[in-house]
C-alpha cells in the first residue's frame, strides 16, 4: 500500500503477538544488574527501556532499524533519480523506515510527502495567534514547545479518549494521526519562529504543498532560490545545496535510541497517555538543555573564537597549542567525545562528506576549514591528554557551522531545526508504545536510608 497507516495496520498484529510471547516466555529473565553507581549516576548502563526504531553501537554508531547511515544513503529514495547529483535521501523515507523497519519505494515516499504537504499547509489558527502574541525575544525552543503544546487542542487522540470513544487497541490509530499532523506542522512552526527572530515576524518564504518536508523547512526560512526575500543573498546553487544539507541534517538526526533526554522525555510523558503534542513538547524542552541539543552552537562560538586567535585555520601548531590551553584550563573541547560512541560519529562523517563534495563553496570559509583541520588535530591531543574515552568528533562538531556558513547566524535557532528532525524517532516510538499497549512508566526510587541499608 502507498499509505503508511495501512502498512502499519498489517504489521501491528504480528508485533503484538511477539510482545505477548516475550512477556510470557522471558518475563522473568534478568537483563542486567543495576548498581548504586547507576542509581546516583544518571542511570548509566541501565538497560531498561524498549526502543525499536534505532540502536547505538559504540563502534558502528547509530543504526536505524539495523541500517547504518551509509546503508540509508544507499537504500532510501531520493528526490531525484540522478545519483550523480549526490542528493541525500528524503527524511520521509527515514520516517517510513523507523516506523515499519522496511525500505519504502519512491511512490510510497512521494505519497507520504504529499500527505505531510497537504496536512502541514496551515498552522491551527489558535496556535498561530498564540505564537504571534509571544514577545519576540522568547527563546526559540520555548516558542516551539509552546506552539507544539498548544496544538493539543487539535488532538484527535485526546478528544476521542476524553469522550470514551476508543478502546485500547485503537489508541495507536489516533496517536498516529496526531503524529502525522505534528510532523507536518513543523516546517510552519519553525518558519514562524525564525521569521520572528530574524525578520520581526515578516514571512520569509512560502509553504509549497507539492514539495517535500525538508524543502518546506528551507522555504519558510527564506533559504530557497524561489524565496522572494532571499535574506542571505544566496546564489541559486547555494540555495540548492542548502536544501540538500537540510535533507541530510534532518535525515540523520531523527533518532538516537531512547537513552537521550528528548526521546526518553517524550516516551515517559506519552506513557501517561498525554497526547503526542504534549509528549513531544516535553521532549523539546529537554532538547533545549545545554548538555543535550545545544552543543552545535557551542562549537560555532568555539571555532570563531579560535580563528580570531590563530590567525589562519591552516596553522596546525597554533591549533594544537589552543586545544592544549583549553584542556589545561579544565574546559572541554566542544564537538568531541561521546557518552556511548567510541569512534568518529558517522553523522559527522556524513556532514564532512557534504563539505568535501563542495570544495568551491567551503575552501574560503575559515570556520569550516578549521572544523575540518581540527578533526585531524584534536583527536591526537585528546588521546595524549588521556582523559576522555572517545577523542573523536561527534556530529555537533560540523552541523552548526554549516548552517552558519549559509547565513543562519541566530545560534539559538539551530536546536529548533534539530527538534524538527528529532520528532521522527520519538514519535515513531510513541505510536508503537500505544500499538503494543505499553503501560505507564513507574520506576521506584531509593533514598539515602535505603541505599545505605543495601
Ligand atoms: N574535551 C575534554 N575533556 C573531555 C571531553 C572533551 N571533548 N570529553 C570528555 N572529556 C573528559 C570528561 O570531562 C571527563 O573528565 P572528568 O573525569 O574530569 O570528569 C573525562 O573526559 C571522561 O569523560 P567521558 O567518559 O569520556 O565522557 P562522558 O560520557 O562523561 O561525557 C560528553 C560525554 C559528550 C558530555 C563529553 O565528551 C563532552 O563534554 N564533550 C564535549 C561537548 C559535546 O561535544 N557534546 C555533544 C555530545 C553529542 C551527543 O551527545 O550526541
Amino acid at each position: 500500500s502507498l499509505e503508511l497507516k495501512t502498512v502499519l495496520k498489517e504489521l501491528i498484529p504480528r508485533r503484538r503477538q511477539e510482545i505477548l510471547e516475550l512477556r510470557e516466555r522471558c518475563g522473568n529473565i534478568k537483563v542486567g544488574n543495576i548498581t548504586v553507581g547507576s542509581v546516583i549516576g544518571g542511570m548509566r548502563d541501565n538497560k531498561s527501556m524498549f526502543w525499536q526504531s534505532s540502536s547505538l553501537d559504540p563502534y558502528e554508531g547509530i543504526k536505524f532499524q539495523g541500517k547504518t547511515i551509509q546503508d540509508c544513503q544507499n537504500l532510501l529514495p531520493r528526490d531525484s533519480k540522478d545519483f550523480k547529483k549526490k542528493e541525500s535521501f528524503l527524511p520521509e523515507g527515514m520516517f517510513w523506515l523507523l516506523m515499519t523497519g522496511q525500505i519504502p519505494t519512491r511512490e510510497q515516499i512521494f505519497h507520504l510527502s504529499k500527505e505531510l504537504g497537504v496536512t502541514g499547509r496551515k498552522l491551527p489558527g489558535y496556535t498561530d495567534k498564540l505564537m504571534s502574541n509571544l514577545p519576540f525575544d522568547v527563546h526559540p525552543m520555548t516558542q516551539l514547545a509552546i506552539g507544539l503544546a498548544s496544538m493539543n487542542t487539535t488532538s484527535e487522540f485526546a478528544r476521542k479518549y476524553e469522550k470514551g470513544q476508543i478502546g485500547k487497541d485503537e489508541y495507536w490509530e489516533y496517536v498516529f494521526d496526531d503524529v502525522i499532523n505534528l510532523i507536518a506542522a513543523l516546517p510552519q512552526l519553525s518558519g514562524k519562529i525564525y521569521s520572528r527572530i530574524a525578520a520581526n515576524g515578516e514571512p520569509l518564504g512560502e509553504f509549497k504543498e507539492d514539495r517535500d518536508w525538508s524543502y518546506n523547512i528551507c522555504s519558510l526560512l527564506g533559504m530557497t532560490s524561489k524565496c522572494s526575500c532571499n535574506l542571505q543573498n544566496l546564489t541559486s546553487k547555494q540555495s540548492d545545496d542548502f536544501v540538500n544539507l537540510m535533507k541530510l541534517y534532518t535525515g540523520i538526526h531523527v533518532d538516537h535510541e531512547d537513552g537521550n533526554v528528548s526521546a526518553h522525555a517524550t516516551h515517559l510523558v506519552g506513557s501517561a497517555l498525554s497526547d503526542p503534542y504534549l509528549s513531544y513538547s516535553s521532549g523539546v524542552m529537554g532538547l533545549a538543555g545545554p548538555l543535550h541539543g545545544l552543543a552545535a552552537q557551542e562549537v560555532v562560538r568555539f571555532l570563531i573564537e579560535m580563528n580570531s586567535y590563530i590567525s589562519s585555520p591552516h596553522n596546525e601548531s597554533k591549533i594544537e597549542k589552543y586545544v592544549w590551553n583549553l584542556l589545561r584550563s579544565k574546559r572541554v573541547v566542544p564537538g568531541y567525545g561521546h557518552a556511548v560512541l567510541r569512534k568518529t560519529d558517522p553523522r559527522f562523517i556524513a556532514l564532512l562528506d557534504f563539505v568535501k563534495a563542495r570544495p568551491e563553496e567551503f575552501s574560503q570559509d575559515k570556520n569550516v576549514v578549521l572544523m575540518e583541520k581540527l578533526s585531524e588535530i584534536a583527536p591526537k591531543v585528546l588521546k595524549e591528554h588521556g582523559k576522555c574515552k572517545n577523542p573523536y568528533p561527534n556530529v555537533d562538531s560540523a552541523s552548526g557551522i554549516l548552517f552558519y556558513h549559509y547565513g543562519i547566524k541566530e545560534l539559538l535557532f539551530f536546536t529548533v531545526i534539530f527538534a524538527c528532525s528529532r520528532s521522527m524517532g520519538p514519535l515513531t516510538q510513541l505510536v508503537w508504545d500505544r500499538a503494543l499497549g505499553l503501560p505507564i512508566e513507574r520506576p521506584t526510587s531509593l533514598n539515602f536510608n535505603s541505599l545505605h541499608s543495601l
